[in-house]
């Protein structure tokens, strides 16, 4: 049996991860493909999609917060270890299933995941060498070329953190209008024109800054093509499952097993 792929969604707070897990799994459903739903997030209420794997069962925020007299985001850096803790178990209930595509919905907030040791504990322990991250990027945080810079920083930082094959994904795209999103793909597909947007938006002293960080986002990759999803029409869903065939099979299609 082949061995599944891991998928994790991450992104800031509110860019779309779990609607984007909810759909991407339902998509694969609806051609017939084996996908699971993992939620890492303890913290979450109201997800859009009922999770095959829910750390929720292992731990709970308010439990969290009760036990240790911690308010939310205390208690959300306890529960963001205890996932460590955990990855044993989970990774028992994710093999039980034995599907092809692990999709991994993670914490709200991003630095639970990407900054404390725990996520790179997590991703290396259930399975480092099939893994891929789509690091979503969302629009609202992106419409000034220095919003968008920070986006790419976090996606770099992201990268450099848990050092797994990466690709942007710009979700939630009906939000923007024509005009910015030509604007967004202009300053993606051009560092020229990113840094003149930049340093019109900022003081001139952030040019040295400005022309380092963009130095830093053309060598590691914030020029590559990014997917562009959306929540209605499962917009996008095609293109990132090409990239994971592309990473994985060397572009052979699972579908046609
Ligand atoms: N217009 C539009 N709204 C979207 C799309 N995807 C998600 N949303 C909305 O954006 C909000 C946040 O979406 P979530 O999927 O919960 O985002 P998240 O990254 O999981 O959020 P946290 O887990 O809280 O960080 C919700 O109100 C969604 O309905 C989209 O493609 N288009
Ligand atoms: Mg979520």
């Amino acid at each position: 049996m082949r061995e599944e792929i891991f998928v994790y969604f991450i992104g800031t707070a509110g860019s779309g991860k779990s609607t984007l897990t909810y759909s991407f799994q339902h998509w694969f459903e609806l051609r017939g493909l084996d996908a699971i739903t993992v939620n890492l997030d303890p913290g979450a209420e109201d997800l859009p999609y009922e999770p095959d794997v829910d750390i929720r069962d292992w731990i709970s925020l308010k439990e969290i917060m009760d036990a240790h007299g911690l308010g939310p985001n205390g208690a959300q850096i306890v529960c963001a270890d205890m996932i460590a803790l955990n990855t044993a178990d989970i990774k028992k209930s994710i093999k039980a299933f034995k599907s092809d595509y692990i999709l991994v919905d993670t914490p709200g907030q991003i630095e639970l995941f990407v900054f404390r040791e725990a996520g790179k504990y997590t991703v290396r322990s259930l399975n480092p060498e099939r893994t891929m991250v789509f690091y979503l990027i969302d629009p609202a945080l992106a419409k000034t070329a220095s919003g968008f810079v920070s986006q790419l920083l976090l996606s770099i930082n992201t990268s450099f953190r848990l050092n797994q094959p990466q690709i942007n994904v710009l979700s939630k795209t009906d939000i923007l209008s024509q005009e910015e999103m030509d604007i967004i793909k202009r300053w993606s597909g051009d560092p020229d024109q990113l840094y003149n947007a930049v340093t019109q938006e900022e003081a001139s002293v952030y040019r040295e800054m400005t022309e380092g960080i963009l130095c830093l986002i053309r060598d590691f990759g914030g020029y590559t093509r990014f997917i562009h999803t959306a929540k209605e029409n499962f917009f996008g869903m095609e293109d990132l499952y090409t990239a994971i065939q592309i990473q994985f099979e060397g572009g052979e299609d699972l579908m046609s097993d």
